[in-house]
């Protein structure tokens, strides 16, 4: 895999799909020139783990651990929510910047929660933290042949 083709796996949460930011959320990546290669609309099931809080989407296949606390349990099985793979470079830290701080009042305007979200519990989506949990989340809510492989036409003019 080249260094233009690093992957996260980004999740627009219940509040955030509520609320209509799809389209928003998407265009932040889309216009930093990052290339969706996944996307399903899904509500998740429950599934629980000793040590982690599993949000399963209906597919026995596909699963993601996302928040640690009931609270934010509650919060993600509370509505369907947006799961997308974005490719990049860079894209598992890029794409934390993009959402912000994890509490809204501390991300600066400019990034998705800073500009879209006040509460923790509603700070409208999810982003892997490292390369690779976002190997483990996107298999776990992506089969292999889900996850698309293609050229953008705007590459040349996004990489040098
Ligand atoms: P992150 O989403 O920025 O990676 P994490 O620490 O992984 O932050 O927490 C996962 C999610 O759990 C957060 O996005 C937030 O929705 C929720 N969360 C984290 N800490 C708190 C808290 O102190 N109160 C309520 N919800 C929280
Ligand atoms: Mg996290």
């Amino acid at each position: 895999m080249s260094a233009n083709e690093e992957q996260t796996f980004i999740a627009i949460k219940p509040d955030g799909v509520q609320r209509g930011l799809i389209g928003p959320i998407i265009s932040r990546f889309e216009n930093r020139g990052f290339k969706l290669v996944a996307m399903k609309l899904t509500s998740p099931a429950r599934s629980t783990s000793r040590s982690t809080t599993l949000i399963s989407p209906p597919s026995p296949s596909s699963r993601v651990s996302l928040p640690q606390s009931t609270n934010t349990t509650e919060d993600m099985l509370s509505g369907p929510i947006c799961a997308m793979v974005w490719e990049g470079k860079d894209a598992v830290k890029t794409g934390r910047v993009l959402l912000g701080a994890t509490n809204p009042l501390a991300s600066a305007p400019g990034t998705i929660r800073g500009d879209y979200a006040i509460d923790v519990g509603r700070n409208v989506c999810h982003g892997s933290d490292s390369v690779e949990n976002a190997k483990k989340e996107i298999a776990l809510w992506f089969g292999a042949s889900e996850v698309l492989k293609y050229t953008s036409a705007q590459a040349a003019w996004v990489y040098e």
